[in-house]
């Protein structure tokens, strides 16, 4: 499997409980390195334009209101087959289906409120890691 870039996000759920390192622990410990990182605040606005995909589900509203009530930590990580170990270490959308041992199920507090994103299509981690980084955050 060839090496891959995802773009991930710690929500506002988790960097307000002060989990950024541990949830980084859980990256790292998969293989995932941490190539680029840094710790935003997002308007709502800009929360929308993100999740432009979701814009008409009923939960857009609540979802763009949350992204933005506090900071997030935004991150490439990059490895073998990153995409999809990713979205393995992170667990379901909603915690309560989450395998024991991701983060989700570990700290997630809601469907709504699950402490991470992560790309799901190398199309999309191409276009999200756009979305929040230059070409100069990014070394090689
Ligand atoms: P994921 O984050 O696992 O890729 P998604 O792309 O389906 O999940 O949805 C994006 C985010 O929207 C998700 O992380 C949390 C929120 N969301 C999804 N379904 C929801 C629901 N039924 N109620 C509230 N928020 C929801
Ligand atoms: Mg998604």
């Amino acid at each position: 499997m060839a090496t891959e870039r995802t773009l991930s996000i710690i929500k506002p759920d988790a960097t307000k409980r002060n989990l950024t390192g541990k949830i980084n622990a859980k990256f790292e410990d998969a293989g995932l390195r941490i190539v680029a990182q840094k710790r935003i605040q997002l308007t709502q606005d800009q929360a929308g334009k993100f999740y432009a995909v979701h814009a008409e589900r009923p939960f857009f509203g609540e979802l763009t209101e949350f992204m933005a009530s506090g900071p997030v930590v935004v991150q490439v990580l990059e490895g073998e087959g990153a995409i999809a170990k990713n979205r393995e270490v992170m667990g379901a959308t909603n915690p309560a289906d989450a395998a024991p041992g991701t983060i989700r199920a570990e700290f997630a507090e809601s469907v709504g409120e699950n402490s991470v994103h992560g790309s799901d299509a190398p199309d999309t981690a191409k276009e999200e890691i756009a979305f929040f980084f230059s070409g100069l955050e990014l070394v090689g």
